[in-house]
């Protein structure tokens, strides 16, 4: 059973016993993310498994140049892939041998921690910065982070992530207002709603200009892991060299079952629903969403059957 309000959106969380109960070896990193909406932790992924991702990866490719060619950037890269860890067990293994990821997702939750979608970016995503919750509508609220994983390296030159370092602490934009501007009382809302995700996004990134919140840069290495706040602002720096990859995947993770909505929900005009009643693979003694596709940037669905190596 989860809380209504999970213990990390608790200002005051240190002093209480979700802080206590701590596990020793957790507690640093805890504290990290409580304080910044984010936490690095170096090396979390085995040397081996970050080569076996990067030599299916390369093996899939070659195996589907064709494919590959069609939705290829000017150098070659892949900007978006949506699910492939479907298709790829090692990229399965990306979330479930990343021991401490895993034990310190469990215990925020308070439940182990499932992987609902994944995007794998050959190179960076160059996303402007926003906060994942409003397309990361959980009921009850909040439970949900973005777990990325470096499969190389990552600095300010080939579009490392950016985080506005306790950004996750600001108050919310006036959700209400926001739709109220766009859609009548009880017109529906569009899932995909430009105005409204840009609106909401604008507002977050001018309360974090307004207080001097720190733009943070974060060079990873293979095999770090970020984890992030649901209300962390980030994005991907602009790439200074093109030709440079940037091999990582984000997984989407919330505890199973737990319901994922998105705008109507996140702008309150829709009811979220009570339970997540979605299929689930098992790998590793962890829970995947089961997608049936795989995708390129959302376009062209390829079935993960028949996308192996
Ligand atoms: O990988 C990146 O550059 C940013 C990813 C991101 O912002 C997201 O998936 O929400």
């Amino acid at each position: 059973m989860l809380n209504e309000i999970p213990p990390y959106m608790d200002m005051g969380a240190k002093g209480k016993s979700f802080w206590k109960s701590c596990p020793e070896h957790l507690k640093e990193h805890l504290a990290f993310f409580l304080d910044n909406g984010y936490v690095v932790l170096r090396k979390s992924l085995p040397a081996e498994y970050v080569a076996q991702a990067q030599q299916e990866f390369a093996a899939h490719k070659a195996k589907y140049a064709e494919r590959y060619a069609v939705h290829a950037d000017s150098n070659g890269f892949q900007r978006r892939l949506v699910n492939l860890h479907m298709a790829l067990p090692s990229f399965r293994n990306i979330f479930s041998k990343n021991t401490i990821a895993l034990e310190l997702q469990d215990y925020l939750f308070g439940s182990k921690s499932s992987c609902y979608t994944s995007l794998t970016f050959e190179s960076g995503s160059e996303q402007d910065i926003h906060r994942d919750s409003p397309y990361f509508a959980t009921n009850p609220e909040y439970y949900y982070f973005g777990v990325w994983t470096a499969l190389e390296y990552v600095d300010e030159r080939n579009g490392a992530l950016q985080v506005y370092a306790g950004g996750h602490l600001l108050h919310d934009p006036d959700r209400g207002a926001i739709v109220d501007r766009f859609y009548k009382e009880d017109e529906d809302i569009n899932h995909f709603d430009a105005n409204l995700w840009d609106t909401y996004q604008a507002e977050t990134v001018a309360m974090c200009k307004a207080r001097n919140i720190p733009l943070v840069t974060v060079a990873m290495e293979p095999g770090d892991t970020l984890i992030w706040h649901p209300q962390l602002p980030h994005g991907g720096a602009v790439i200074q060299e093109p030709h440079r990859s940037r091999l990582s995947i984000v997984n989407h993770v919330t505890p199973s079952h737990v319901p994922v909505s998105g705008l109507a929900v996140f702008f309150g005009r829709r009811p979220a629903p009570a339970f997540g009643d979605y299929p689930y693979i098992e790998h590793d003694g962890r829970m995947f969403h089961l997608h049936r596709f795989v995708e390129f940037a959302h376009k062209d669905p390829v079935a993960f059957e028949e996308f192996g190596v």
